[in-house]
């Protein structure tokens, strides 16, 4: 069978990924909507070498499309996803719009594929360093449960849009040249006050609630505990813009349920799907943000158990934020919609 898909947020730099992975994976398409903002609309793209021209998406855009994908950002979203599950289509959103409704699946196909049958049209892709982090930690869960996770992110620039890496970047040449770096974006778009990201790790990834976390921390806690579908789980987050371009790195302490054996926890990890293993300190072997990036895959090393808890795990998760985090998984989701609707 092959059908008719609708790519919302067609220019952007997470739609960019999701015609690209449709290409390269050959998905079934019969025909293809490039949907975007009025300010976009009129733009080109490439598609399988032909030009498209992308048009503004509303409510009527979705008719006869079977499945949508959805990166404009949240407001987007809220607003044409239930028009586009009233014509049928089944949406994945890349956005945090429907992640917490309780109806809404939220999915990374290597831990909770199952949940994708319980969808009533709109299937949540997690927040990008969410989804590393559950990608490696589900084989540890599996074989001796966990109690609690502490996680500290450095991110990439990518991860707030094309114009903070263009800000980055620029403010690199201009502080190198000896000049003021100028904030323009970072750390929220939206708020007034900017800190310089070039040379600079900044402790702000979006806004700040009342209890002192981002809600990028907060994304981090409930998203977790929402996939792993664990309530009990304990987890705190700090969450850390820093200059890199493509791929979020995490170092996660992880408290295990149970005794375990260093070796074998690794062994199952190198196992898991969609997990490569890097970890050997004698030959400096790590995972970077710098080899991650463009891959689908999620790298783990620096695996160790803890000094202070003999039951839990120190190591550093790396994925590229683009693809795994955003396009990869949502084109992965869209890949079990076509065979399970086959
Ligand atoms: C960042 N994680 O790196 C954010 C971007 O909820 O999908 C993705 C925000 C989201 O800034």
């Amino acid at each position: 069978k092959l059908f008719n898909v609708a790519v919302v947020g067609a220019t952007g730099a997470v739609g960019e990924q999701i015609l690209r992975l449709l290409e390269e994976r050959n998905f079934p398409i019969q025909q293809l909507k490039l949907l975007s903002s009025a300010r976009s609309a009129g733009s080109k793209l490439q598609f399988i070498g032909q030009e498209m021209t992308v048009e503004t998406a509303t409510p009527d855009s979705f008719q006869g499309v079977d499945i949508a994908l959805f990166s404009a950002g949240g407001s987007v979203s809220l607003e044409l996803i239930p028009h586009a599950v009233r014509h049928g289509a089944v949406c994945i959103d890349n956005t945090s719009a429907y992640r917490m409704d309780p109806e809404t699946p939220l999915v990374v196909p290597e831990v909770n594929i199952d949940k994708i049958s319980e969808h009533r049209g709109v299937i949540a892709n997690p927040n990008c360093s969410t989804i590393q982090m559950v990608a490696a930690l589900k084989p540890l869960y599996d074989r001796y449960g966990i109690s609690r996770i502490i996680v500290s992110t450095y991110q990439a620039v990518s991860g707030a849009g094309a114009r903070a890496i263009d800000e980055m970047l620029r403010q690199s040449r201009e502080v190198l040249a000896g000049n003021d770096a100028e904030p323009q974006i970072l750390p929220v778009g939206s708020l007034p006050v900017k800190h310089q990201i070039a040379f600079n790790a900044i402790p702000q990834i979006d806004k700040f609630m009342d209890n002192g976390f981002t809600y990028e921390e907060i994304k981090m806690i409930n998203e977790t505990k929402k996939i792993m579908s664990d309530d009990s789980l304990e987890v705190t987050a700090t969450c850390v813009r820093i200059p890199v371009v493509y791929g979020h790195s995490e170092s996660v302490y992880v408290e295990l349920k149970q005794d375990f054996d260093v070796e074998e926890a690794k062994q199952l990890i190198a196992d898991a799907p969609g997990i490569v293993l890097q970890d050997n300190p004698a030959e400096q072997v790590y995972p970077l943000a710098t080899e991650a990036a463009g891959k689908l895959d999620t790298y783990v090393g620096r695996v160790r158990r803890d000094l202070s808890n003999p039951r839990a795990l120190n190591m550093w998760i790396v994925s590229d934020n683009l693809l795994k985090g955003a396009a990869w998984n949502a084109v992965q989701i869209a890949e079990y919609i076509a065979i399970e609707q086959k």
